[in-house]
């Protein structure tokens, strides 16, 4: 499945090739974030400086819903008990997740936007003729949802437009790409995010999918991961995932996978 080569899709592009520190989380959300606010954050904005849990804002956006929604309800909370609101933090540039940034002393946090890389490994797994990597970001412009959710055969939302794929590319041009998936669950004890690879030839046909930071023992037997493969989105819909997996679960799977496949066939383009 290709996307229609009559309309320019993408609306802004920016190709970063090499990369400075470990990815954590779902680099989409920068973009959103920055779209929204003006501000170019890093990884910091929702994850502990040198660590990989979340900071008070990254829980309060996950156990809000992880969604735009969830950002502007976050607006008036002060998540790190600083004293001031994360509006207030945002307009003056401080970090709204960290209680040692206020808008008195915002301290170095802004220094290093989109601090991305990518776990290398894992993405020779999925393209291993790849001769190199280089990261796409791209917004697509709203008129563009009801065919993104079309291709999909998922549910968009606003967020989705904004688009992170890591284009594999060999000695004959462009192989395929990849892009994160978020699949978040919540039960008794909270809402937990776990993170998937999934990477699709040019066209959006599923050829991997990896975990990248997973919950249950059960996302990372390959029984699971290859129910995948050789899938366009649309298809990915028809399928049922094992009984462990509680169907409203399997829905959110479905969905997101199938999102990120349609994005790497937009990203990529005709
Ligand atoms: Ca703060």
């Amino acid at each position: 499945m290709r996307s229609d080569p009559s309309t320019p899709f993408v609306t802004f592009v920016a190709f970063f090739t090499f990369f400075t520190f470990p990815l954590r989380a779902l680099p989409q959300f920068q973009k959103f974030f920055e779209d929204k606010y003006q501000l170019q954050a890093n990884c910091t904005l929702c994850h502990l400086a040198g660590r990989s849990g979340l900071n008070d804002y990254g829980r309060g956006f996950v156990d809000n819903g992880l969604s735009a929604a969830a950002i502007d309800a976050l607006a008036k909370m002060d998540l790190d008990k600083d004293g001031y609101s994360s509006a207030q933090e945002i307009a003056a540039g401080s970090n709204p997740g960290d209680s040692s940034s206020t808008p008195k002393n915002a301290g170095g946090w802004l220094k290093n936007p989109y601090p991305v890389r990518p776990d290398l490994k894992l993405l020779n797994s999925s393209f291993p003729d790849a001769e190199r990597f280089t990261i796409l970001r791209a917004v697509l412009p709203k008129e563009d949802l009801a065919r993104f959710q079309g291709i999909a055969g998922a549910v968009i939302e606003d967020f989705d437009r904004y688009l992170f794929v890591i284009l594999a590319k060999g000695s004959k041009g462009v192989l395929g790409g990849s892009s994160y998936a978020g699949v978040l669950e919540k039960d008794s004890r909270g809402a937990k995010l776990n993170v998937f690879l999934v990477s699709a030839n040019p066209n959006g046909k599923i050829v991997r999918v990896e975990p990248v930071r997973v919950w249950r023992s059960i996302f990372k037997k390959s029984s699971f991961l290859k129910m995948f493969r050789d899938l366009w989105p649309d298809e990915i819909n028809r399928i049922k995932l094992p009984a462990p997996i509680e169907p409203e679960l399997a829905g959110v799977i479905k969905a997101q996978f199938a999102k990120c496949a349609t994005q790497i066939d937009l990203a990529i383009g005709p």
